[in-house]
């Protein structure tokens, strides 16, 4: 008796609270946001859950049936960052306490309006930034007093090492970034160092002894400082520093549509290769800009040098992640999402849009970007020890291809 009106209350609450079964439920259910495999595994959620997530995340709700063991989340998406807003613009960023698999980097999206200044300073920590919107004024200056002052469009990329000072400024109407830092934990106190905010902690007779200046010059020095404020665009040019400008080898800026992208024998999209090879400065960030078209996949690959960190621009995509002792995990990404992919970890990523490209950026934590292709590898082998490792006909193992495809059409 008393069991029978607990299951009442169950299938009364469960009316109650609105959850639908699908009235189709042969079949897998996951793109109707169901955990059922149709082959006799799973069953309806009935408690609380995110059917929107659900159903654009069908690979959590156990799809992969090649999917095993225990491997942690890799994703985070900029859309549950908390947004700090500011006159003239917004920052979202994904830390290490967002994403705790990332162990190398940490980011941040970030857009300036027209004149808005991402005021002085400097971090700790080197910065890579990648303009997807607008057009904005980048000012650096190094420890020899080189300079630069730059206008940066779509693909184009700064690289500040660590500790040189920096400005960003908004140009069009609208403008909007990318930032990576090589460090997983980019906004912790000590690492990054504002100038107003030094000014207004520092002594004021010390302040105007420093600059040769009356100390009322410094009473408006903005406290707290902004971090970000609107302003009025940049008409100044800065000349004539004894130490000249950062140009050629030393320049912090890459225009990465202005180079030939890399060799794609699969010919499934573009791939940009952005790293201290063609980017002298960039010695601690290496990156791709990448292009997949519909249909498309980035071939079974590890990375032999590092951590991997990806931002998802346009599209959607699929990737597993295969992290050692037969683990591995089916991950669904979207524009806006971050992830993590362990070090040497094997994985691919697909274009799941018939129609759309998916366009993402990769970065590393190192001076190069580097890969070793599946099948370059056992193409490389000999092929009857290939074929008998995985139980596959010899002629096939023999007439596997010796070229990276790097993205497969
Ligand atoms: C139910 O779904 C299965 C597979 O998804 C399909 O083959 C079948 O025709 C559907 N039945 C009805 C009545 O819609
Ligand atoms: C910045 O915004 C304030 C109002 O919040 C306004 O008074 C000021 O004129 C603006 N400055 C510029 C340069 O647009
Ligand atoms: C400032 O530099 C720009 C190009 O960078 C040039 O077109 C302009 O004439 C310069 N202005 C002055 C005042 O030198
Ligand atoms: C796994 C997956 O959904 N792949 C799709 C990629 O896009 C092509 C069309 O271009 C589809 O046929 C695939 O099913």
């Amino acid at each position: 008796m008393k069991a029978s009106l607990q299951i009442l209350a169950l299938a009364v609450g469960h009316a109650v609270l609105g959850a639908t079964l699908p009235a189709n439920n042969s079949g897998p259910q996951f793109d109707k946001g169901q955990p059922i495999d149709g082959k006799g595994k799973g069953a309806p959620l009935l408690g609380g859950t995110n059917q929107q997530v659900d159903i654009a995340n069908p690979d959590n709700l156990g799809r992969q049936s090649t999917d095993n063991g225990v491997v942690p989340n890799l994703k985070w998406r900029f859309s549950d960052s908390k947004t700090r807003l500011f006159k003239g613009g917004w920052l979202r960023e994904q830390v290490i306490q967002d994403l705790p698999q990332s162990h190398d980097i940490s980011a941040a999206q970030q857009h300036l309006s027209k004149g808005a200044v991402r005021e002085l300073h400097w971090h700790r920590v080197a910065e890579w930034g990648f303009v997807y919107a607008g057009s904005v004024l980048i000012s650096a200056v190094d420890e020899f007093g080189r300079y630069q002052v730059e206008t940066l469009n779509f693909g184009d990329i700064w690289y500040f090492p660590k500790g040189v000072a920096h400005t960003v400024q908004g140009l069009d109407d609208e403008n909007e970034f990318l930032l990576v830092f090589d460090d997983a934990d980019f906004d912790k106190v000590g690492t990054t160092f504002n100038v107003d905010d030094w000014v207004a902690h520092t002594p004021r007779d010390i302040v105007a002894r420093n600059f040769g200046l009356d100390p009322a010059i410094f009473d408006h020095v903005p406290n707290p400082n902004p971090n970000i404020f609107n302003g009025t665009v940049s008409t100044k040019n800065v000349t004539a520093g004894p130490a000249g400008e950062l140009t050629g080898d030393a320049s912090f800026v890459y225009r990465t549509l202005q180079h030939k992208p890399e060799p794609v024998p699969g010919q499934g999209g573009e791939f940009y290769k952005i790293d201290s090879t063609n980017f002298p400065a960039s010695k601690t960030l290496a990156a791709t800009f990448v292009t997949l078209k519909p249909g498309g996949l980035r071939e079974l690959h590890w990375h032999p040098n590092a951590e991997e960190w990806l931002y998802f621009h346009k599209g959607w995509a699929r990737a597993t992640v295969f992290i050692g002792n037969a683990a591995s995990r089916t991950f669904d990404f979207s524009a806006g999402d971050t992830a993590a992919f362990p070090d040497n970890s094997g994985h691919y990523i697909e274009n799941t849009s018939e129609t759309e490209d998916l366009v993402w950026i990769e970065m590393y934590k190192s001076d190069r970007v580097a890969d070793i292709s599946l099948t370059q590898w056992l193409a490389l082998t000999p092929a009857d020890i290939v074929a008998q490792t995985l139980n596959i006909p010899l002629e096939i193992a023999e007439k596997l291809q010796k070229e990276k495809q790097v993205l497969i059409a």
